[in-house]
């Protein structure tokens, strides 16, 4: 039932695949190569625990009805045996080194940005996100969405019914196109923030005067939302993140939306020969907020 609902509403099935539910038990999947790696490591260590659980709850539970005293069970005498001693110690040892050897192979590829075929500058403020979609000329901030600011502010309690995304809205979504490489820099220009989608499978910390990288793969159209996850002063809860993946030519029509007009490139070269006298502000533009021009150190 719940595949014919799928298809039924695509879209919706989409927008809602990678939020929490009710009640949710276990870790989401997620919808990259990096969250399904993660999922699969969790499962894989999950399963191991749950033997290791039987197999010792079981021992015990059969010790303590076999060997009771009414029973007439005599207590060991023996106190070490050093046989039983290396077993116990080289089987978890073993377990470990099984269960690493892959996560290694998975934590390696996670940091692997290499072949990534379009960057996303991603910086954090306080309190809100730009993205600068680097090569492109397109940059914008992405901030809390007027709806739940105004219901923050005026201190209603917010109603789940009718605004089952309070505080994970914002005004301007990330677009990213699916099936593709997409490498993101991330940095921060304030106090350090951390960008965090859980559907992509990792957080990345944004941490001023440093540039940290990392990619994604999204594997299904969708609306993926996330948070700030790092304490960042007081609006720290207020400055939510809206991935929305869309297939590639959508993200290409969107992406030629949103570069500048024509009209709007023939007076730039008009503008900057007037920034020219201001050249001892230099610094301090490069670090406003507004700037469109990607720090050369993010390119390479
Ligand atoms: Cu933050």
């Amino acid at each position: 039932m719940t595949a014919s609902m799928l298809l039924a509403m695509p879209a919706l099935a989409w927008a809602q695949s990678a939020d929490p539910k009710p009640w949710q038990l276990n870790m989401g999947r997620g919808v990259t190569t990096s969250s399904n790696h993660a999922y699969d490591a969790h499962m894989v260590a999950l399963w191991v625990c749950v033997v290791i659980g039987i197999i010792v709850f079981g021992a015990m539970a059969y010790a303590m009805f076999k060997f009771r005293h009414s029973k007439g069970a005599v207590p060991a005498q023996f106190s070490h045996n050093t046989t039983a001693e290396i077993i116990w110690t080289v089987i978890p040892v073993l377990i470990l080194v099984l269960m690493a050897w892959p996560a290694t192979a998975k934590l390696i590829a996670m940091y692997d940005t290499r072949d990534s075929e379009m960057t996303v500058k991603v910086t954090g403020y306080q309190w809100m996100w730009k993205y600068e979609y680097l090569g492109e000329n397109v940059a914008f901030t992405s901030r809390l969405d007027r709806e739940s600011d105004r219901i923050r502010q005026s201190g209603e309690v917010p109603d789940l019914e009718k605004n089952p995304h309070y505080l994970l809205d914002v005004d301007n979504a990330l677009v990213l196109p699916t099936d593709t490489k997409i490498r993101f820099v991330i940095t921060a220009d304030d106090v350090i923030h951390a960008w965090w989608v859980p559907a992509l499978g990792w957080k990345q910390d944004a941490i001023p005067g440093i540039i940290n990288e990392a990619w994604t793969d999204i594997k299904e159209p969708g609306i993926y939302r996330g948070q700030c996850a790092e304490l960042c002063g007081k609006d720290h809860g207020f400055m939510p993140i809206v991935v929305k993946a869309v297939p590639k030519a959508e993200y290409q029509q969107w992406l030629a939306s949103m570069k500048p007009a024509p009209a709007a490139e023939q007076a730039a070269p008009a503008a900057e020969a007037e920034a020219v006298p201001l050249e001892g502000e230099q610094p301090a533009s490069d670090a406003a907020p507004t700037s469109e021009t990607p720090a050369p150190s993010a390119q390479g």
